[in-house]
């Protein structure tokens, strides 16, 4: 079979994804990256999954709350992929149309995770999923942020306080250990787009790594594409 070309235009933004497990520190990383974006005058937003749209944070709000744990997994992989249709048609490629570079907490890898190895959904169906929501869009950096169980599972709570565990958050910890476990391998089975960094470290250690990959993989590696602002 051979490969199609993206269907985005030449002036083409980059797309990053950030993957990893509860208190792995994504958002942390994915503000510091805009704000280093922002002064090397690269034009950038910053999204989430599930959300990033209207219509998608309605549903995050849905699968977040536990309804669509009650639902069983594969409804539950139908309601991320809703929220994923409607953020890439109207968040991203927009975006990456017009030459903006979109870092995003959570993609596809979060269901090939979760509702994948966690879930038993079959790959079949969630190959079908992507082929719906995302066809041939493909990050061009994953950033795996990798950290010890305990150790995320100790900052989101307390970063969580006396607030109820959310959907995910009350797992336990061999659910989470073979989440980690999931995207070492998902890291391992696509090493040219993921980047696994080791997370258990303080921010600004952290925040060299993940530049360091983008500087290597994505601002090096073709540097005619890369879109400056005006
Ligand atoms: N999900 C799914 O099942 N299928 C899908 O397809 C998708 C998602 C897309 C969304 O949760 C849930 O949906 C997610 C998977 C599932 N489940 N979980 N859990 P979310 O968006 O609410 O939460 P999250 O994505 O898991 O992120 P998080 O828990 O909010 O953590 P984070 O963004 O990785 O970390 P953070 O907010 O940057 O940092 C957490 C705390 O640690 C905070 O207090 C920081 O100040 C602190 N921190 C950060 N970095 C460090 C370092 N380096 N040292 C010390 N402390 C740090």
């Amino acid at each position: 079979m051979t490969e199609t070309a993206p269907k985005v235009g030449p002036l083409r933004g980059r797309f990053i994804t950030f993957e990893g497990g509860e208190g792995s520190g994504k958002s942390t990383q994915i503000k510091l990256l805009a704000e280093r974006l922002d002064a090397a005058k690269l034009q950038a937003i910053v999204t989430r999954e599930p959300g990033g749209s209207p219509g998608a944070e309605i549903i995050r709000h849905l699968v977040l709350s536990g309804m669509g744990k009650m639902l069983g997994a594969y409804a539950e992989t139908l309601l991320f992929a809703a929220a994923r249709d409607d953020h890439v048609h109207t968040v991203i490629k927009p975006a990456l149309e017009q030459g903006i570079w979109v870092l995003c907490d959570r993609f596809a890898d979060s269901t090939r995770a979760y509702q994948g190895r966690l879930g038993n959904v079959l790959p079949g169906v969630l190959n079908a999923m992507e082929r719906v929501t995302i066809g041939d869009l493909k990050p061009d950096l994953t950033v795996i942020l990798d950290v010890p169980v305990e150790v995320g599972m100790q900052r989101a709570a307390a970063r969580r306080g006396s607030n109820a565990p959310d959907r995910f958050e009350a797992e336990d910890v061999a659910f989470h250990q073979k989440l980690r476990d999931a995207y070492r391998d998902i890291a391992a089975s696509d090493p040219q787009r993921c980047v696994v960094i080791d997370a258990n470290a303080d921010v600004n250690t952290v925040a060299a790594g993940v530049w360091t990959a983008l500087r290597d993989r994505v601002l090096t590696a073709d540097p005619a594409k890369n879109v400056k602002r005006a």
